[in-house]
């Protein structure tokens, strides 16, 4: 026994038995300190077979190296994706916006509780750009999804916190992947609505869902109309009990006003449902028009078509910023940028002239 620990003085000198020992300060303070328990090391294979094994700490694991800006983890989780992409993308990704307090996060939490019932595994993503919090705002949403959060076969991750729009999508896309390599078939992508959150979020579903309230007009509900454009389906939500009959009249007018748009996906028309998410009232109704929404456009080949093209733009806008940040790193060529767009504004360059030399500048590099 250390010197340092004493028996307090009224124990029996003899009674080896005492439990309690006196413990200096400067000692008590080292001995409550944290048992430093480093979370393990793992190795890149371990991560992956942990992902296929559905073990929800790697995963976790891996979505962390994806959402870090560190460079040394980049290159990790860029070899975690690659290896994990054939056993990615056999999910349906359906997206879900609506203005604040429309009851995005009581639906799916309803909604996942259904699927999961179901058998299905059952994966919550957000894209929440204006989230600052480290921990970002599903995780104070997690009351709204409580029974979903303890349910083993969900998986709940809250946005990736900071940066710009781009930069947020791009580790909610990868951790899309990362749960789909993970057995997850359904994937639900949250968005706040504000901004170009849901232009995002609709170029990374298969199925995209429009939250409205009974009664209140676009301009009220805060819904730009480029956003009903985009609608797979339309729910009008809280639309139990006295909101009924307003549910049923907005349900009316917005299937009116959907007729003069023209159907962007072939052999479907885009639907509108009333429902109560809090009541858990038609939450079957959405899976039913989606599974069906699935089983046609997987048939006329627009499901293959629409992730084709979603790909192949986020690849082309990667490539443009990426090209566009390696250009303008070059100090000579921005200096060069600059001194053209000068000549340019006073008539001596003409601008595809100018791009010319740049390019040759560029070349030269
Ligand atoms: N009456 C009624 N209230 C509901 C329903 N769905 C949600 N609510 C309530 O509406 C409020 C907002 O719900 P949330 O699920 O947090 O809404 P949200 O769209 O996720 O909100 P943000 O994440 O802040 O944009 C909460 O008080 C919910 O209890 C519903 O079907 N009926
Ligand atoms: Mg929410």
């Amino acid at each position: 026994m250390d010197k340092q620990y004493s028996k307090p003085e009224w124990a029996e000198k003899d009674e080896d038995s005492f439990a309690s020992f006196i413990v200096p300060a400067e000692k008590a303070v080292e001995r409550r300190k944290p048992t430093a328990k480093k979370s393990r090391e793992y190795s890149r294979q371990e991560i992956i077979e942990g992902i296929k094994s559905n073990s929800k700490v790697l995963l976790s694991k891996a979505i962390t190296l994806v959402e870090s800006n560190a460079a040394s983890h980049f290159e990790i989780a860029q070899d975690l994706i690659n290896r994990l992409l054939p056993h990615s993308g056999k999910s349906i990704r359906i997206g879900i916006t609506g203005s604040p307090g429309a009851g995005k996060s009581t639906f799916i939490e309803a909604f996942g509780k259904y699927l999961t019932n179901l058998g299905h595994k059952v994966a919550v993503l957000a894209i929440d750009p204006t989230s600052t919090k480290s921990r970002g705002s599903i995780l104070g949403d997690k009351t709204r999804m409580e029974e979903l959060s303890r349910d083993k076969n969900a998986f709940i991750r809250p946005s990736p916190s900071g940066g710009t729009l781009g930069g947020v999508a791009r580790k909610t896309r990868e951790t899309m992947l990362l749960c789909e390599a993970a057995g997850y078939d359904v994937i639900l992508i949250e968005t706040v609505g504000v901004g170009q959150s849901e232009v995002t979020v609709h170029s990374m579903v298969d199925f995209f869902l429009v939250l409205l309230l009974p009664g209140a007009g676009d301009e009220l509900q805060g819904i730009k109309k480029g956003v009903i454009e985009l609608a797979d389906g339309i729910m009008i939500n809280k639309s139990e009990d006295d909101n009924a009959t307003r549910a049923l009249q907005t349900k009316i007018a917005y299937q009116n006003a959907l007729h003069l748009l023209t159907q962007n996906t072939p052999d479907v028309t885009t639907k509108v449902f009333t429902a109560s998410a809090l009541k858990n009232i038609g939450i079957s109704d959405i899976w039913d028009e989606i599974s069906s929404f699935i089983i046609t456009v997987k048939k006329n080949g627009y499901f293959e078509k629409r992730r084709n093209e979603q790909i192949v733009k986020w690849f082309n806008s990667l490539l443009n910023e990426a090209i566009m940040k390696t250009i303008l790193t070059d100090k000579k060529i921005h200096e060069s940028i600059s001194t053209m767009q000068k000549d340019i504004t006073k008539h001596k360059l003409s601008p595809v002239y100018a791009v010319h030399k740049i390019i040759e500048q560029i070349d030269k590099v």
